[in-house]
């Protein structure tokens, strides 16, 4: 058993049809999917999940924006997990993802940018905590 992060496919990915894409890529690259599913915030939630930014200028445009439809929640396991997930995603602003990056490849813009990777090991933890119940991480 490896270790664990957690992701979200966002809205503009999941609008734009790209979730069968993205989650081969992230199959290919060898995490296992613990739990997933395919939900939406409401505006509370996403203020909450996003709230180590609210002091940002972007704040309320990424809370509009991570409320603005569907979303696929899910905790992939894998060696190394947190570290090689944000290396799969590349950069917050596509402009500086790496090629074959999901976020060079599906991403919009710096704020629309089609996935999300917990950036620590304790913010899996919280994270995947914050969308899955007891048995749904087992
Ligand atoms: P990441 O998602 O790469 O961890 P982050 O934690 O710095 O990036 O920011 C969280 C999200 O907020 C990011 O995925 C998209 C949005 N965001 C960040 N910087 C932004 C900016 N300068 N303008 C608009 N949205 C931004
Ligand atoms: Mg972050």
């Amino acid at each position: 058993m490896g270790n664990r992060t957690f992701t979200m496919i966002k809205p503009d990915a999941v609008a734009n049809g790209h979730i069968g894409a993205i989650l081969n890529k992230i199959s290919e690259a060898g995490f296992r999917i613990v739990a997933m599913k395919m939900t939406r915030l409401s505006g509370q939630k996403a203020g909450e999940f996003y709230a180590v930014h609210k002091e940002r200028p972007f704040y309320g445009e990424l809370v509009e924006f991570m409320s603005s439809g569907h979303i696929v929640a899910a905790i992939l396991e894998k060696d190394n997990a947190v570290e090689d997930f944000r290396k799969l995603i590349g950069a917050t602003n596509p402009a500086n993802a790496e090629e074959g990056t999901i976020r060079k490849m599906y991403a919009e813009s710096i704020g629309r940018n089609a996935i999300h990777g917990s950036d620590s090991d304790e913010n899996a933890q919280i994270e995947g905590d914050f969308f899955f119940s007891g048995l749904e991480k087992f």
